[in-house]
């Protein structure tokens, strides 16, 4: 069995002898133009040479949850494209956005502002009651997230493309109750995979549907943001901030305004990282399902783009 391993971004150097430790019996190596036709492509971010070239794939991995970079290619028909299926990413998640919550309901960053300068000072209890949290999509990391964040005893919703039935969330599902999801939150976390339905969907319109003094937490892809509504949004006072870890160009260009922004804490597209080893053992595992025609999971469906 032959595998190739592609990314735009990761380091071939420990995943190649990863790889060729987790499946023994086969050939692993780094895809470059021209190479042998392989089985097996594990990949992030691929060029569509890799996929033209390759026309002896019995699946393509994706070393990553989403796989808005790879809906952007012209893909095999009739393979599977298999993406991370928690992998380790779902506990880091949890951690980012119960982090970020808690930070900005505790009024953290004013305590940290005050004991810069010397201040001892209280800043009046909030409920938490009055920050009800909205996870939008309820996959395998909004899920987790939702969970954790109802642990500490906020109001949770949900919001998904199909119906669901979550213990600790109300859920909400469509476009019929997409506005009636956004109004009983303050709180809103992004967890949508990134297709022509969900870009854009952070905009003047949905911002505006928050409850007032809304925060948004953007844990997913940059293209979920409309920037300039969400600063526009900020700036009249409706929502009270943003934790954003995702953009729309990354890293983020040294002008882009998020930057220098006071009321927007960012970070560098972290908040869940592919775990290598993780991964690896995941892939590896599935392979070995596939070979054996077995089902397997984070199956990606083209048609509906993740
Ligand atoms: P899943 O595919 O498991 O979950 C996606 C969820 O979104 C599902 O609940 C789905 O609904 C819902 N959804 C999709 N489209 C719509 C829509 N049009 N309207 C309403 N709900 C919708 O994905 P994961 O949880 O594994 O990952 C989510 C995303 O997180 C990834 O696609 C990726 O972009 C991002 N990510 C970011 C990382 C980071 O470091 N910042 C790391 C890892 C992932 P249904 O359940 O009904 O299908
Ligand atoms: C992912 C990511 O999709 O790291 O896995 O963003």
């Amino acid at each position: 069995m032959r595998v190739l391993y592609y990314s735009a971004d990761l380091d071939s150097a420990a995943w190649i002898p990863g790889l060729q430790a987790a499946l023994p019996a086969a050939h692993v190596e780094l895809w470059e133009p021209g190479a042998v036709a392989a089985d097996y492509a594990v990949v992030w971010k691929p060029p569509q040479q890799l996929l033209n070239e390759q026309t002896q794939l019995k699946a393509l991995f994706n070393t990553g949850a989403g796989v808005d970079a790879l809906m952007k290619l012209q893909l095999p028909t009739g393979v599977p494209i298999v993406r991370l299926d928690d992998a380790g990413m779902s506990v880091q998640m949890a951690e980012y956005v119960c982090h970020a919550i808690i930070r900005h309901f505790r009024e953290l960053d004013g305590y940290e502002a005050d004991t810069a300068q010397g201040t001892w000072s209280y800043r009046k209890p909030r409920s938490r009651l009055d920050f009800p949290v909205g996870v939008m999509g309820l996959g395998v990391l909004g899920q987790r997230v939702a969970q954790a964040v109802a642990h500490f005893d906020f109001p949770v919703n949900g919001w998904s493309q199909s119906p669901k039935s979550i213990a600790g969330v109300q859920c909400f599902h469509g476009r019929e109750q997409w506005d009636e999801f956004l109004a009983s939150s303050r709180v809103l976390v992004c967890l949508l995979p990134l297709t022509p339905d969900t870009t854009d969907i952070l905009n003047a319109r949905s911002l505006s549907l928050l409850r007032p003094g809304g925060y948004v937490i953007n844990v997913a892809r940059g293209a979920h943001v409309v920037d300039a509504d969400l600063i526009a949004a900020i700036d009249s006072g409706h929502l009270a901030g943003a934790t954003l870890d995702v953009f729309r160009v990354e890293p983020l260009p040294p002008e882009h305004a998020f930057w220098t922004h006071p009321k927007i804490t960012l970070t560098p597209h972290t908040s869940a990282r592919t775990l290598r080893s993780e991964s690896i053992a995941q892939i590896a595992k599935k392979i070995a399902a596939l070979e054996n025609g077995q089902p397997v999971a984070g199956l990606v469906e083209a048609g509906r783009g993740y």
